[in-house]
């Protein structure tokens, strides 16, 4: 396994020398920041990051993410030449170097949490989840904790797209990832690039928008549109570790290799529909993070991974889930466990 780091970019308050002294730190993971989704990443831009990265031993073969423009989930007039635009992408950034991409197919909202900061016993600040809390919550008056995603709506930008997917279903949705996927596996490939989809967090759907990539039977639906490894999965815990259904160490065995990138975190379940998040070690959660680092070694996966959101630990402010700290302790702790499974296995 390659290991990764977030970076959101020059405004990012972790910096590239900090993100280089995490021990066995490989690469990071970044993006464009400066175009809306749709818009076409000048081949500057894209040079640029992988510049700084060198510039301090880091390699840039992982982009997260590439934005699918809603106007392409819903599968509107528009979509083709959106599509077009996101191939285009596709091959600058695998001329770039970048090898790996992920991105989403959830309509409007990225990840979505009831609170951003809640305090937790020991004095850190940790992101929750309670769908009562968000259900009582009206996304039309900006009322929702929104975490910093790579998109932002105005109020008025939100009410009519929020309008446009009024009696959207989940086979609508399905039947614009279809298209999607058949034009931009066939380009990822060209390109030496392995798509990874992220799973929708949480992996169900809200305030009436439909959200499919959720569970094993859609996640197997998922995989068989284009039966190729450049077309995979991000396995992220967090966010498919949210149901209780999905019985992560068996998934990561059964996907280990189509899925080209990990996001490697644990979630505490305190209720129905209703989580915080914790630091990375199993003893900390409700995921079994030894199970899965397991499975997805004797899967035989091979690929990027990142630990995921920390906590705020040590006076630390910044970006909600994406502070130095909590994630670098993330860090050590999954090179801890992938060199002991592996040494077990005799993998290396
Ligand atoms: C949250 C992230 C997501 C992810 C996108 C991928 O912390 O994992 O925002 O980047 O869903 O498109």
């Amino acid at each position: 396994m390659k290991l990764t780091f977030r970076w959101y970019g020059e405004g990012d308050p972790v910096t590239l020398e900090q993100i280089r002294q995490i021990p066995c730190m490989t690469g990071i993971v970044s993006a464009v920041y400066d175009r809306k989704p749709g818009e076409v990443w000048s081949r500057e831009s894209i040079a640029r990051i992988a510049e700084q990265a060198h510039a301090q031993g880091l390699a840039f073969e992982v982009v997260e993410s590439v934005p699918v423009p809603e106007e392409i989930k819903l599968g509107g007039p528009d979509a083709p030449r959106l599509i077009e635009a996101y191939c285009e992408n596709i091959r600058r950034l695998g001329e770039a170097g970048v090898r790996c991409v992920c991105y989403n197919f959830m309509p409007v909202f990225d990840w979505l949490r009831s609170t951003l900061a809640l305090r937790e016993p020991d004095g850190a600040n940790a992101l929750a989840y309670d769908e009562a809390e968000v259900l009582a919550m009206n996304p039309l008056t900006s009322e929702l904790s929104l975490p910093g995603w790579d998109e932002s709506y105005t109020k008025e930008g939100l009410a009519s797209l929020m309008r446009r997917y009024e009696g959207f279903t989940e086979e609508d949705l399905w039947h614009s990832l279809e298209s999607f996927l058949h034009r931009v596996i066939p380009a990822a490939e060209e390109a030496g690039i392995r798509m990874a989809i992220h799973p929708d967090d949480p992996p169900w759907g809200i305030f009436g928008l439909p959200r499919i990539i959720t569970c094993e039977e859609n996640l197997d639906r998922f995989l068989s549109i284009c039966d190729s490894p450049a077309n995979g999965l991000t396995f992220c815990t967090g966010s498919l570790g949210a149901s209780p259904e999905n019985d992560l160490p068996r998934l990561a065995r059964k996907y280990a290799k189509r899925i080209p990138f990990a996001h490697l975190r644990n979630v505490l379940r305190t209720g129905k529909r209703q989580f915080r998040e914790v630091a990375h070690p199993t003893a900390c959660g409700s995921l079994d993070l030894y199970g899965i680092v397991k499975g997805l070694v004797e899967g035989g996966f091979d690929g990027y991974v990142r630990p995921d959101h920390g906590r705020m630990i040590w006076g630390e402010t910044g970006r909600p889930g994406y502070g130095l700290y909590d994630r670098a302790l993330g860090a050590a702790y999954l090179t801890g466990l992938f060199e002991a499974v592996e040494k077990d296995r005799g993998v290396s």
